[in-house]
């Protein structure tokens, strides 16, 4: 049994998540009450907190895979990472191929996902053929401003979208592997309602959204603790433009369904 199975299969569904997780059944053209709540909350604000989610035992084993990870990406002298990392010496960002060296295995946190209530509102949006592209997707660091040490990973506000990224239609989710609050730098989001947002958010949590919402590196001055996170892309394939079709014929592309636990 691949390392990270039983993460997903121990207590999964918890209690509280039962009744999204039987709806999965059901035909597509009914709505489970989490994908609702999800899109009633998305067309408001632009963006949805997604509670509870995610095993935590998966996402404590992707965190500590990332530990090790940046434990040495962190050293000066660390020898190079292997392409496949994408690592960016510059942003130390790298792709979630990295985790699966580091503790993880067989893409456990795309797994997660899949497996997971998140993907109902990915298969909302971009259909059941929904994609994840691993060159688009990206593990950060994130360090607490109090520290003192540069903080390569801060992005200032954007859009994940846009002329000059390539793609359209594309869903994020923003998977924390710690948790964020006044004590860890999460994410910023500018709501629709035109107020600037930034969810606490518990281990297990995540956020979706899409490429056209405004976000950034939380303004968290009271952070002490190191942030862990993946920014997870998703697209339907149909919707990929060439020109990303070069680039991921270089990079795996992804089928969601093909790593649930149960495929749709
Ligand atoms: O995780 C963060 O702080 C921001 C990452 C992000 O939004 C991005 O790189 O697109
Ligand atoms: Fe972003």
């Amino acid at each position: 049994m691949p390392a990270g199975e039983s993460l997903l299969g121990s207590a999964w569904p918890p209690a509280k998540l039962k009744g999204g997780m039987q709806l999965f059944a059901k035909k597509s053209s009914e709505q489970s009450s989490f994908l609702l709540a999800a899109e009633r909350e998305k067309a408001a604000l632009g963006f949805a907190v997604l509670r509870g989610v995610f095993p935590t035992p998966a996402i404590d084993a992707i965190r500590k895979a990332a530990e090790a990870f940046y434990t040495v990406a962190e050293r000066p002298d660390h020898a190079p990472f292997p392409r496949a990392y994408l690592y960016n010496p510059g942003n130390m960002a790298t792709g979630m191929t990295a985790l699966d060296d580091f503790g993880t295995a067989d893409y456990l946190l795309l797994r997660t996902i899949a497996s997971s209530p998140a993907s109902e509102c990915l298969r909302h949006h971009l259909g059941d053929d929904v994609v994840c592209s691993l060159t688009h997707s990206r593990m950060r660091k994130s360090y607490p401003q109090k520290s003192g040490q540069p903080r390569p990973s801060t992005v200032a506000w954007h859009q994940d979208g846009g002329p000059d990224v390539g793609y359209y239609q594309a869903c994020i989710l923003w998977v924390p592997f710690t948790p964020c609050n006044d004590d860890y730098p999460g994410l910023e989001l500018q709501g629709r309602d035109g107020k600037v947002h930034r969810p606490p958010l518990d281990v297990g949590d995540a956020l979706f959204f899409d490429d056209k919402l405004l976000h950034r590196t939380a303004d968290c001055p009271t952070a002490t603790h190191c942030r862990y996170s993946c920014d997870v892309r998703f697209f339907r394939s149909a919707d990929i433009p060439s020109r990303v079709h070069q680039k991921i014929a270089q990079e795996p592309v992804l089928v969601v369904r093909s790593f649930a636990e149960r495929s749709w």
